[in-house]
């Protein structure tokens, strides 16, 4: 029905058991512009190269689902417009349809999963947005976390959520919420966000292992890992949060709904700071790549 398209290094890097990070790509096409996610998207590549892992790009292009993205392939993806957001719900259609997606989280983690990768680093991952009380709006990244065995590294949830409530909903799907090196929960441009992580690892062999225990016990789903933005680049709770607000009055005002608040609220952002949010999301997901890097080592031991 589908073929893989494989890369030849993670080909490779499979056949010989050696570690693999998977990487996301609506971070490339919807969550920062041209040409700043060309080049963070091949700094991401680098980092976990230089780390001991093979990294692998995953979107659907043409319809075809690629696992690993040369630099040409990820400089088209990067200038592509229109290209579509693909979670859970959207990946069977992208294919039949012959079209070019880019994969969130949930559906990086569905393809990562297929292609045999379990550890995957982004930036933050969706969840449940400020006012979903009224709005339903509950990203489908946590339903994946839920029943996905692939250990997500992620600077948190992105801040633009409400992060009391995302963590309840986690919670309840039973997903690890691991804060790495620290107790504070990070909320993605900020190192800490006022609550404490449900759970704390500070040694990337054990979150391996967290992960490899969870599927020994039968227990469905991967793990979100928390991992603190680099404090040179961080950008404060109470300095980012004035913006936040004014980037979710703006939305609102202009009815932006679904799959566009998201790519909105970032864009939004990244004008109100001139670009000090852009610096910090590639700083942290350089971060993410490198932590991704050194648990991937640790699975294969
Ligand atoms: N991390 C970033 N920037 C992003 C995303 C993650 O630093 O743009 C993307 C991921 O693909 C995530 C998506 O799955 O945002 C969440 O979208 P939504 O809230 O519509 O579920
Ligand atoms: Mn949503």
């Amino acid at each position: 029905m589908y073929t893989l398209d494989i890369s030849d290094e993670v080909q490779a890097a499979l056949e010989n058991n050696k570690p693999i990070v998977a990487l996301e790509s609506t971070i490339i096409t919807h969550g920062m512009p041209w040409p700043q996610n060309y080049h963070m998207a091949n700094q991401v590549e680098d980092m976990v190269r230089a780390h001991g892992a093979t990294s692998a790009t995953i979107a659907v292009i043409e319809g075809r689902i690629k696992i690993g993205l040369d630099q040409s392939a990820l400089k088209t993806l990067a200038q592509t417009q229109g290209a579509r957001k693909l979670s859970r719900a959207d990946l069977a259609i992208c294919l039949v349809d012959g079209a070019t997606g880019a994969t969130t989280v949930a559906a990086t983690m569905i393809l990562a999963h297929l292609a045999g990768i379990n550890v995957f680093a982004t930036g933050g991952i969706g969840g449940v947005h400020r006012g979903a009380e009224h709005s339903f709006d509950i990203s489908a990244d946590l339903q994946e976390l839920a029943q996905t065995p692939v250990t997500v590294i992620a600077a948190g949830a992105k801040a633009i959520l409400d992060i009391p409530k995302t963590l309840e909903v986690l919670e309840t799907l039973g997903v690890p919420v691991i804060a790495y090196g620290q107790n504070d929960l990070p909320a993605f441009w900020s190192r800490t966000c006022g609550l404490n992580a449900p759970l704390r690892i500070d040694d990337p062999a054990q979150i391996a292992q967290a992960q490899k225990m969870r599927t020994a016990l039968g227990l469905s789903g991967g793990q979100l890992v928390a991992n603190p933005i680099p404090s040179d680049a961080e950008i404060p709770q109470d300095q980012i949060e004035p913006i936040i607000n004014r980037a979710l009055m703006e939305a609102e005002a202009k009815g932006v709904s679904a799959k566009a608040v998201t790519p909105f609220l970032l864009q939004r952002i990244f004008e109100l700071t001139d670009g000090r949010s852009l610096e910090s999301n590639i700083a942290l997901v350089l971060n993410n790549a490198r932590l991704a890097a050194e648990i991937a080592c640790a699975m294969g031991k």
